[in-house]
């Protein structure tokens, strides 16, 4: 198949390009590095040193000769998407270039102004391509676990069955995200369901919980392919970041109780559940909701998880409860259902003790690349105005 991936320079782009890739897949990225961006203007660093795209688009090629074809675009820039979707004509598109930070978009007016004009109006811009360039490509589009927040009922995937004074309906399951970059993926998915009804658009929101992970069976051919890793107060997300806390000698970040529960997928399975999306595309005017997660834990869990597994690293971790930075349930209700991509034959990679030592492995042999500088929050939910560089 032609499939465009937008983001795949990321984190979880780059693998899924090279996994698509070496099924035989015609593989495009388009990319703003806008992500690289971040972090030359902060000071930021992925754990472990990235290849330009450049090179690792060239190696890929000397190791494997396969050709993954590239362009540096911006989604918001409508001309160069609306291009690449008529000279490609793709049979899918994977929707991952977005602006991905909570805490980012909790930084201030501009910062919460970027992430949703970028989000919303790419997505936007996207699904104007689509229709107007290649009306049969399938979009799958990353969403989040977060825009359901943490109802006292169980979540359903996308959709739930009312029935309310006598009638009963089936609609969109009730959204009650917890930042502003969460909020822009509900507006994007009123949006995508909106276009698959006017314009008959195929679409799947693939509502992902937290990924972990460092490396797929491709990234792992070469350090030279090895995808970002952020473990910052800005980009690190919950159990990559526990990990290097506890190589560093910081404390394990745990934000208000812990008891906080959320639903993690390793990035194996995320890369293999787009496949799977992929290769079973909706009808012409669906669209359809998969619950992206494999498992849930509370933060607790986790952390409790990561001190135990150091121990037999010789490492001595400390869980630290900090105040929490965001505005957020600390004791509630959580039982999401994720049945559908396991239907489609997904078999997950689940948290083993096996998967916490290679990344705690991972984060020693990177440890002199640790900048403990970025590890503490600083972006206060409650705060109009935050810091970020201490
Ligand atoms: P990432 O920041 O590492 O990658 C996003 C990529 O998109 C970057 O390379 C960035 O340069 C690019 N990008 C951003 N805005 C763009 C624009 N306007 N035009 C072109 N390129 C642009 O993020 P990630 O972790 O790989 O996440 C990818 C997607 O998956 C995001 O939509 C995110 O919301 C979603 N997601 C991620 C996680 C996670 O835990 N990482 C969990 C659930 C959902
Ligand atoms: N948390 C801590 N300590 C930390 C970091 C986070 O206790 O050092 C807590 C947060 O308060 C929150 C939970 O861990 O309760 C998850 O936070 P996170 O930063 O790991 O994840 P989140 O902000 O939700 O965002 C990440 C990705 C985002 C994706 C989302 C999936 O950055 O792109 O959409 O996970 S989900 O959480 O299902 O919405």
């Amino acid at each position: 198949m032609r499939i465009l991936i937008l983001g795949g320079d990321g984190y979880l782009g780059w693998p899924q390009a090279l996994y698509l890739s070496e099924k035989g897949h015609d593989i495009t990225i388009f990319d703003n590095l806008s992500r690289r961006h971040f972090d030359l203007e902060r000071g930021f660093n992925s754990l472990i040193p990235l290849q330009t795209l450049h090179e690792r688009i060239a190696v890929w090629k000397a190791l494997m000769g396969k050709q993954i074809h590239m362009r540096i675009g911006d989604v918001m820039d409508y001309e160069a998407l609306a291009a690449i979707f008529q000279e490609l004509q793709p049979d899918a598109v994977v929707h991952f270039a977005e602006q991905r930070s909570a805490p980012y978009s909790m930084i201030d007016r501009k910062h919460a102004v970027f992430t949703q004009t970028n989000n919303v109006v790419g997505t936007l811009n996207v699904l104007y391509a689509i229709k107007e360039f290649a009306p049969a490509c399938h979009l799958v589009k990353l969403g989040t676990m977060g825009e359901y927040g943490t109802p006292n009922i169980d979540i359903e995937e996308g959709f739930i069955e009312i029935h309310h004074k006598g009638r009963s309906d089936i609609l969109p399951y009730p959204k009650q995200p917890g930042s502003f970059y969460h909020l822009s993926k509900v507006h994007d998915s009123h949006n995508i369901m909106f276009c698959c009804k006017i314009w008959g658009l195929r679409a799947t929101d693939l509502n992902q919980g937290i990924v972990y992970g460092f490396e797929t069976a491709e990234t792992a051919l070469d350090t030279r392919l090895a995808t970002r890793f952020d473990y910052d107060q800005i980009y690190g997300t919950a159990l990559n970041r526990f990990c290097v806390q506890a190589v560093a000698g910081s404390p394990l970040t745990v934000y208000g109780q812990g008891q906080q529960i959320r639903g993690y997928i390793n990035l194996m399975d995320t890369i293999r559940c787009i496949e799977l999306a992929i290769m079973s595309p909706p009808k012409e005017s669906e669209y359809r909701v998969f619950n992206q997660i494999t498992e849930q834990f509370s933060l607790n869990e986790l952390a409790e998880m990561v001190v135990e597994q150091s121990k037999h690293f010789g490492l001595e971790a400390q869980i630290k409860f900090f105040p929490n930075p965001r505005v957020e349930q600390e004791q509630h209700y959580y039982n999401a259902t994720h049945t559908r991509l396991i239907e489609l034959g997904l078999e997950p990679h689940l948290l083993s003790e096996t998967v916490l030592a290679s990344m705690l492995a991972f984060a020693i042999a990177q440890r002199s690349s640790i900048n403990q500088q970025v590890i503490l929050p600083t972006v206060n939910w409650r705060d109009a105005q935050n810091e970020v560089t201490p």
